[in-house]
């Protein structure tokens, strides 16, 4: 067995030598390790203090380590964690009462991960489309948006149009159609074949590097699928639960989705609870025995769920991703216009924002930048190259984010 080398290093440099020898490849982190967080900061295990502007890919809304959700999560740990749904529980009930009634729903069926949401939706997709639009056994197909991003399974990156996510992983599973994203004749064309049973779409592209579609466009689309006995699926796992300034993005157009898929800041960061909302015509045609998993709707993550949607909505943080949304894009397309030659473009939602770095002469990109960020004390994260998403937990507030802004304006200005 290797031993790790004594040299003297940092403990964060020991501690990422021991991921680097013993985890998976399948990240590449910015080299930071921390250690605690607590609101809209982070620290590191040498004690430096950090913004997160990454929110854990926006799971922490509501704040690292919220007191209210952590005194949920510890309080019903020493009672009880976990049953199976083999047995009733005494706090699943009322979850899934408080979810359905605050997005306007009959059903919700709660896992984990959020592709298992994602799967979970896709099967009550298809099962709807055999018994409530007679498509043919095995012939559903599902429509899905070029640059999606929903998940890692072998059955969501069969419709993956990015190669990283999808290549080498075949064979894929068949059943899908891509159109371009934002392209409604594309949708009504493809949702024309009676074999469709769904459209599954962000209403921002989070991965794709938070691309906002035109005006409308939800809105159109929901009504296209509608003409067409199309289930319209919003996976609201990135941009739900406040982040883009509404409760969920689709709200910026009045659409109330078929089928909503939620995840990440539903536990508030604390531990992994994802869920599907239905009306009873969809969400019945699943029956006893045909969908579930070990974890799926257990006690705390039950208890844990209710707090972090109490805590979204007692301290208003949609609101205040809406107004503080507003500050960052004016502070940085200030900075754009100082700097064209760096800064591309500036776009987003709420507190959902993404700003294009043009490439440097001398090869930098947006990862040099967020080394900087980091080295000034700004956690971000580049996606495809050249964008940066900065997405901080939604408690913060308009001093933090100033703050948080003049150093990404120093670091830009300086790049
Ligand atoms: C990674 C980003 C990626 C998601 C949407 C479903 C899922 C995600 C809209 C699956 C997860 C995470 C996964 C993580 C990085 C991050 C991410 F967009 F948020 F930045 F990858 F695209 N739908 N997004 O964003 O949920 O199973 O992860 O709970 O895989 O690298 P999950």
């Amino acid at each position: 067995m290797q031993t790790i080398p004594t040299t003297h290093t940092s403990r964060s440099q020991e501690l990422m030598a021991l991921e680097d020898q013993y985890g998976a490849h399948n990240y590449h982190p910015l080299p930071v390790v921390l250690s605690r967080g607590e609101g809209v900061h982070l620290w590191d295990v040498e004690g430096k203090r950090y913004y997160d502007f990454l929110s854990a890919y926006s799971a922490v809304n509501q704040g690292h380590c919220h007191p209210r959700i952590i005194g949920a999560l510890t309080e019903q740990a020493q009672k009880l964690t976990l049953t199976s749904r083999a047995f009733f529980n005494d706090q699943l009930g009322a979850a899934e009462k408080q979810v359905c009634e605050l997005f306007g729903y009959d059903k919700a069926l709660l896992m984990n991960s959020g592709a298992e949401a994602v799967e979970t939706a896709l099967k009550l997709a298809r099962k709807w489309g055999y018994q409530e639009k007679g498509i043919a056994p095995n012939q559903a197909r599902i429509i899905v948006a070029e640059h999606n991003f929903h998940g890692r399974t072998t059955g969501i990156i069969s419709f993956s149009t990015d190669p990283d996510s999808t290549g080498g992983f075949g064979p894929y599973t068949p059943g899908y159609q891509v159109v371009p994203y934002d392209d409604l004749e594309a949708l009504e064309e493809a949702v024309k074949e009676p074999h469709v049973c769904a459209f599954l779409v962000e209403p921002i592209q989070g991965e794709a590097g938070v691309m906002v579609p035109s005006e409308g466009y939800l809105a159109k689309a929901a009504a296209i699928c509608k003409a067409h006995h199309v289930l319209f699926i919003a996976d609201e796992i990135q941009t739900g639960l406040g982040r883009t300034g509404e409760l969920l993005a689709v709200c910026y157009e009045a659409v109330h989705a078929d089928i909503l898929i939620l995840g990440k800041a539903l536990s508030g960061g604390v531990l992994p609870v994802s869920a599907v909302l239905a009306r009873n015509e969809i969400m019945l045609t699943i029956q006893p025995g045909q969908h579930g998993s070990t974890f799926g709707g257990n006690p705390l993550a039950c208890v844990v769920m209710r707090a972090a949607l109490d805590v979204l909505l007692d301290e208003k943080l949609t609101e205040n991703a809406r107004a503080l949304g507003e500050v960052f894009r004016e502070r940085m397309r200030r900075v754009q216009a100082k700097r064209p030659e760096v800064v591309e473009l500036v776009r987003g939602k709420g507190l959902l924002n993404a700003v294009v770095i043009k490439p440097h002469a001398d090869g930098r990109t947006a990862w040099d930048v967020c080394v900087t960020l980091m080295e000034r004390g700004v956690l971000a994260k580049p996606t495809h190259g050249d964008i940066i998403r900065f997405a901080p937990p939604l408690v913060i507030n308009e001093e933090q984010l100033h703050e948080a802004c003049d150093i990404i304006e120093q670091v830009i200005l300086g790049f």
